[in-house]
Order: C-alpha cells, then sequence, then structure tokens
C-alpha cells in the first residue's frame, strides 16, 4: 500500500497531482484551519504532512503520531514547528528558503515605500471623498532615495533589501545581526554592520527581517522604539512577536515614529485593535511572499521535500531543503 500523506490546507492542483503520484493524498479543500486536536486526529496514519505556518507540529502532536517520518512546511519561517522535538523523534523537517528571496524583499521595500510615501494614508483620504483641493503639505512624507536604511536581520531577505536600497534608490545601508557578514558578502550588498543601538538611532527606514525565536521575541519595544528618530519608518516582514505592537501602536499615536509598515502581527490572524485605529500604519494579510509564481514554487519545494523525505523521486533519501538533516540516515544523506 502506498503511504498516506496529509496536505494540511489547499494548495495548487499540480501539488496535489504531484504528491499523489506517490501517495494517497488527504486534502483539505476547503481550506479550514484545522485545530490542533483535529490536525492530531487527522495525521493518524500519515508518513508525512504538507504543512504552511498555520499548522503547529510539536512534541505532543508527534507522540500521538509515531509513525510520522517528515513535516514539510510550505514556509522559510518555522515559528510553528518544534524543531528539537522532531529532531529528537528523528523526523524530518523541512522549510521552503531561497525561492521567496526576491519577492519577499520586494515586499519588504514596497511596504517600507508606503509607509514613508504615506500611500495607505492618501488612499483612504481620497477614498473617503475628502479630497477637495491640493495643498503644500499634503501627505509629504519622507525621502526614500538617499536616506539611511537599516536592517535588522541581515540573511538572505534582508541582503536582497540592501541591494535595492543600495543599488536602486542610493540609501546608505547599514545593518544589524548577530553574525557579521562575510567582508565581501558585505561589499556585495554595500552594507556596514552597526551595533544595534546605532541602527535603531541612525535608520531613517527601519526593515526588520530577523527570523522568531524566543530570543527575538520583542527585539523592538518601547525601549528599542524610543531610540528611533520621530521622522523615521519601521517595516515589519518578519514574523509577529519581534516587535512589540502594543508599544508599536503607542509610538506611533504619539507621533514619536513617523510611520510603519506591518505584514506579520503577535497572534495574527488577530491585529492588535490599536494598530486599527492609527492612520500613520500601513498593515497587510501576511503576504510578503505572494506572488503567484513564487507562492507555486514554495508549494512544489514543500512537496519535493515531503517526496524525497519518504524515500521517492528524484531526490529519494535526500529532500532538498531539510531544516534537521541530520536525521537522515547517513547512506541516504549521499555522505
Ligand atoms: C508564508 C512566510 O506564506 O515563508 C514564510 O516564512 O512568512 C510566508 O511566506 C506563510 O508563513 C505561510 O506558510
Amino acid at each position: 500500500m502506498r503511504p498516506q500523506v496529509l496536505v494540511a490546507r489547499a494548495v495548487f492542483d499540480e501539488v496535489l497531482e504531484r504528491l499523489a503520484t506517490h501517495f494517497e493524498v488527504d486534502a483539505n479543500p476547503d481550506d479550514r484551519i484545522l485545530t490542533p486536536t483535529e490536525l492530531r486526529d487527522r495525521l493518524r496514519g500519515k508518513a508525512g504532512a504538507f504543512i504552511t505556518g498555520s499548522e503547529r507540529i510539536d512534541a505532543a502532536l508527534l507522540d500521538a503520531n509515531p509513525q510520522l517520518r517528515a513535516v514539510c512546511n510550505m514556509a522559510v519561517g518555522y515559528k510553528n514547528i518544534d524543531l528539537d522535538a522532531c529532531t529528537e523523534r528523528g523526523v524530518l523537517a523541512s522549510n521552503t528558503p531561497d525561492v521567496l528571496t526576491e519577492t519577499t524583499a520586494d515586499f519588504g521595500f514596497a511596504l517600507m515605500m508606503a509607509a514613508a510615501r504615506r500611500i495607505a494614508e492618501g488612499e483612504h483620504f481620497l477614498r473617503a471623498g475628502r479630497w477637495t483641493k491640493w495643498s503644500y503639505d499634503m501627505f509629504a512624507g519622507a525621502e526614500v532615495h538617499g536616506a539611511t536604511l537599516g536592517i535588522l536581520g541581515m540573511g538572505r531577505i534582508g541582503q536582497a533589501i540592501a541591494r535595492r536600497g543600495a543599488l536602486g534608490f542610493g540609501m546608505r545601508v547599514i545593518y544589524h545581526n548577530r553574525s557579521r557578514l562575510d567582508a565581501a558578502v558585505e561589499a556585495r550588498v554595500d552594507a556596514r554592520w552597526v551595533d544595534k543601538a546605532t541602527l535603531l538611532a541612525e535608520s531613517d527606514h527601519l526593515v526588520i527581517v530577523v527570523p522568531y525565536s524566543p530570543a527575538s521575541h520583542h527585539l523592538v519595544g518601547a525601549a528599542e522604539l524610543a531610540l528611533m528618530k520621530p521622522s523615521a519608518t519601521l517595516t515589519n516582514i518578519a514574523r509577529g512577536g519581534v516587535v512589540d505592537d502594543a508599544a508599536l501602536a503607542t509610538a506611533l499615536r504619539e507621533r514619536r515614529l513617523a510611520a510603519a509598515g506591518l505584514d506579520v502581527f503577535e497572534g495574527e490572524p488577530k491585529v492588535h485593535p490599536d494598530l486599527l485605529t492609527v492612520p500613520n500604519v500601513v498593515l497587510t494579510p501576511h503576504i510578503a511572499s505572494a506572488s503567484v509564481a513564487t507562492r507555486r514554487a514554495m508549494a512544489l519545494l514543500a512537496a519535493d521535500n515531503l517526496i524525497a523525505a519518504l524515500g521517492f523521486g528524484p531526490d529519494a533519501g535526500r529532500p532538498p531543503t531539510p531544516l534537521n538533516p541530520q536525521v537522515l540516515q547517513p547512506a541516504a544523506r549521499g555522505t
């Protein structure tokens, strides 16, 4: 009998078809998010799962499903997966890096520009029928070209944003990351490492791209916001929880920060009520990777991870983007 897999959310038909060439597929075409109990029960008898950031994989779920061998996330972030619990139980976990880097960087840049140039505020004003005349200072925002772009977290997406800023907009790019980039990479992206306090104090536009972990929880809270220029903008395309949303809403309301662009939120899809009422913030529903081509590439990569992790396809035993490759058998890893 062919192995069974769960596809926890609705996804492109092409992905289901690819999985169906190897597995019995239990799909979720209605796209209703399964409760933790439903997810645990639906995984009974399944060898693998295609999941998204909405499905939580933890020790209790794995213990209830000892037959599970692979959980493949359609996301680069994996805040939803207890990776240690997977590794301890020999369950392969994977994510979808690289394929979304440029698309997510495009979106981060767009959100930063929208905040700086007050695009959403202007649009709401126009739609509300309040545009009756031109004024010299109407929605006058902050300059983007030539300004200082600060990047918090300098992985693949951070570097792609840095390149856009330096090469396309003549920005001075500074960054803070726990580990400094190699000099050659720094030169390529034209960015200079600074400590966190300097980053906050000098950025005209701060873009946050640091992955979520307990260590990055509220990395930017009231104390950090207080270091920023009142004329600055903050953009978060990382994960909810990296920024203290309540503190951010207060800073925006009190104009201690000019504007913000947010694609991710603490407790999303709920959004802090104060963020919904301050005008100087652009809010989007976690869509930074959402171009059709990129979402398709992410889904196919997650499927290919699942197929290979369960020992099928051209890369049998060698999933392309594993998070814990140490659980693979040495022979299967080709070492
Ligand atoms: C995903 C993301 O679409 O890849 C990530 O980490 O945040 C998004 O691109 C989202 O997490 C759904 O899985």
